[in-house]
């Protein structure tokens, strides 16, 4: 570990942590994509919805060899993604580099693995070989197919990525800097399953961190509570935010969801449970007009009754919904 890891201050404000955390070196180029994108939906006068999706790492070293991670696949923002482009949203899909991303996510290599359904078909002679999807594949894929390229030609999805914890941060910071100008036509959809323990550049090891001296013992700090600047200051109580919570003691999702409406002051907190999260989700928001009051209602689909049948359907669709309500009681609409 770097020298002067005993001093440097170690309890983050979200401040702190941006003064003293370096940015990743894209993000400039990443800001002036974005920027671009937002101007262009602004002007057609499209809500923009951003969805984060997939797990970032830790890395434990500057030259990383190791870091922590976690399970998230992005399955719930890249299928939610989809369900935004049809609601007629336009999306920045700011993803964990190689997870899951909308419309390709039906053809991941380890579920169903596209060179399985595509079929060679020779010429008589030999000479010469076309390529076929197979009967059974052809109109899934023609669905999916039409509605990926429908949503590129039109410019509707934009895509980002992160790595890091330290990625996502500096990330989530910038983009809302740019959705600022949509107000409450923009709205959060934090799906991204972020650490909540990171090690700052200065406490971690330059080089690949050696073995031979028994046991590791790390110490990490934690990740600042960056949804508090992301409601009041970075998006200045304007958007309509959306943070999930996943925990896997289903007793604690409500007390836990509800702390953090508290705590941050915005929207809804979807809680779910690591092991049924396919199947049902819980909204927790604030009851309107009522100081700690909270309505509760659970979204869910029966698996057995319909197995193409997403979960994320159903959630798009209730904040849409809610999205829509938003904007109406803005007190300039
Ligand atoms: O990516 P995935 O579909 O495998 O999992 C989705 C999820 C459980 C990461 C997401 O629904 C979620 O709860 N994200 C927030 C996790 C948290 O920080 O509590």
């Amino acid at each position: 570990m770097s020298t002067d890891a005993t001093t440097f201050e170690s309890n983050f404000s979200a401040e702190s942590y941006y003064a003293t955390q370096s940015p990743p070196p894209s993000l400039e180029h990443d800001v002036r994509n974005v920027r671009d994108f937002v101007r262009k939906h602004v002007n057609a006068g499209r809500n923009v919805v951003l969805v984060t999706s997939g797990g970032t790492t830790v890395p434990l070293e500057l030259n990383v060899v190791r870091f922590l991670d976690n399970f998230s696949a992005g399955t719930r923002g890249a299928t939610s993604a989809e369900y935004f482009l049809k609601a007629g949203y336009a999306v920045i899909f700011m993803h964990r580099q190689f997870s899951l991303q909308p419309f390709s996510r039906h053809y991941s290599h380890s579920t169903h693995p596209f060179l399985d359904f595509l079929e060679i078909e020779k010429d008589d002679n030999h000479s010469s070989a076309r390529i076929n999807v197979t009967e059974k594949e052809r109109a899934p894929l023609l669905e999916v197919l039409t509605a990926y390229k429908s949503a590129h030609t039109a410019g509707l999805l934009h895509t980002l990525n992160f790595v890091t914890v330290n990625d996502y941060l500096w990330l989530l910071r910038a983009v809302s800097q740019e959705l600022a100008v949509l107000g409450r036509r923009a709205l959060y959809y934090l799906a991204a399953a972020v650490s909540d323990f990171f090690l700052p550049r200065q406490k971690m090891s330059e080089h690949k961190i050696q073995s031979g001296k028994g046991s590791l013992h790390i110490e990490m700090d934690q990740v600042p509570k960056i949804l508090k600047p992301l409601v009041s200051e970075w998006t200045q109580g304007q958007a309509f935010i959306v943070s999930f919570k996943l925990e896997t003691d289903p007793s604690l999702l409500v007390p836990k969801a509800r702390q953090a409406l508290a705590r941050y002051g915005h929207q809804v907190v979807i809680g779910n449970d690591l092991h049924t999260r396919k199947h049902q989700v819980i909204f927790v928001s604030p009851s309107p007009g009522l100081d700690n009051e909270y309505v509760e209602t659970w979204v869910r689909i029966d698996p057995s009754q319909d197995l193409t049948k997403e979960v994320e359907e159903d959630i798009v669709a209730e904040l849409v919904h809610r999205h829509r309500a938003w904007i109406e009681t803005s007190p300039t609409s």
